[in-house]
């Protein structure tokens, strides 16, 4: 099959999640074109199979808003005309879905049919989409999709909840390459965050206030009362000043290292023992899924779709949105005892292989299969 995958190229989720899926989707066969603004960050090295086409948005005085979306929709037009494309599959609505549908719209005029398939990843409908400057454009779009996915139960119902869907929502969860985030932990490495055997804390994230940063750095302090622990952030965006401040506020910024963007997370997570995410909404939590398949516990609200991927009190605890005291206290909990942190590392890790790569894919390929023979049989 001929794919085109249109995404965010940056370390956001769903774009490593349809970074993923490309990778994966050539190594079994398929020819995927990415239609991006930027070679996405985890589209390393060269893949068979695999081909590139790079959005180039014109400037000109006029402009003091280069139209993004219509030289998006003029490069699926180009791709997918000279490409043979057999679909599209637009991740993150805004404004991916409005670009495919002008798209297909253009090439419906010329007698090529091309089916668009939108998954919905979470802001882009509980915070972007629901904003009225978007929400009319949103809606309509994602109306116009051939099927539409949600990457988990409480975002499909967020959705429903949202805007008039007129069609059904298929569940698709996010995965995780479960062989590639097992790894030995880099003992140098670990030697040189954590000297004298400390735990290894870590929370990765694009420091937007959704995240609540600051939940991370209270919950580290109480943690570093009781057990010598250090604190690793990955990851940048607007909140990071401001965790920074409230470390040296609160006297652990000795403890905590700031990394910035990282691409070898897998690295990064072999060290860790605990992953924390206090976020106040996540549709699914990919960052989470990706440290619990390296055996990593995690302690996290129990925000949106966070229950649908962890076992509370089994990969790790779930607290109310900024009830840092019970953060804290189960972080403690898993940390203290060297043989009970093991358990939940090994618990962690096995409820991974739920959410593999190789059970997802699959899911994925059906969908085409359908969207493509309901396309052929209206031709
Ligand atoms: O978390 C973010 O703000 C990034 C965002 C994105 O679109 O890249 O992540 C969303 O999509 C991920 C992949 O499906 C999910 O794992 C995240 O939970 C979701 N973020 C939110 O819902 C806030």
């Amino acid at each position: 099959m001929r794919i085109g995958i249109v995404c965010y190229p940056t370390f956001g989720g769903s774009g490593v999640l349809a970074t993923e899926l490309g990778k994966a989707l050539a190594q079994k066969g398929h020819h995927v074109h990415f239609i991006t603004y930027q070679q996405p960050v985890r589209l390393n090295g060269f893949i068979p199979n695999i081909f590139y086409h790079e959005v180039q948005v014109p400037t000109y005085p006029l402009f003091d808003y280069p139209p993004y979306e219509t030289a998006l929709a003029s490069t699926m037009v180009d791709v997918i005309r000279n490409n043979h494309l057999d679909l599209l599959h637009v991740h993150y609505a805004i404004p991916h879905a409005s670009a495919a549908y002008m798209a297909k719209k253009i090439l419906e005029g010329e007698g090529i049919r091309i089916p668009v398939i939108t998954t919905l990843h979470g802001t882009d409908i509980t915070l972007v989409g629901r904003d009225k400057t978007y929400a009319p454009v949103v809606a309509f779009s994602i109306n116009q999709s051939d099927a539409i996915t949600a990457v988990s139960h409480n975002l499909r119902d967020e959705t429903f909840n949202t805007f008039k869907i007129e069609k059904p929502i298929q569940v698709i969860h996010n995965f995780v390459d479960v062989e590639r985030f097992h790894r030995k932990p880099i003992d140098a490495f670990r030697r040189v965050i954590a000297p004298n055997g400390e735990r290894i804390l870590l929370h990765a994230s694009n420091f937007r206030k959704i995240k609540r940063v600051q939940d991370v750095v209270r919950i580290f302090h109480e943690v570093h009362k009781v057990l010598p622990s250090k604190l690793l952030f990955v990851g940048d965006g607007p909140e990071r000043a401001t965790a920074e401040d409230l470390s040296r506020q609160l006297n652990v910024c000795d403890d905590i290292r700031f990394v910035g963007k990282q691409e070898q997370m897998e690295d990064i997570l072999a060290i860790a023992d605990l992953f924390l995410l206090t976020s106040e909404y996540e549709s699914f939590g990919l960052a989470a899924l990706e440290a619990m398949a390296a055996g990593v516990p995690v302690v996290s609200t129990n925000a949106g779709g966070l229950g649908e991927i962890m076992i509370d009190g089994v990969t790790g605890f779930m607290g109310n949105v900024g009830d840092v005291v019970t953060m804290s206290r189960r972080s403690i909990e898993i940390l203290q005892d060297d043989t009970r942190l093991q358990g939940f590392k090994d618990a962690a890790a096995n409820h991974a292989h739920q959410f593999d790569i190789h059970t997802i894919i699959p899911i994925y390929e059906a969908l085409y299969n359908e969207v493509l023979e309901e396309s052929l049989a209206k031709a």
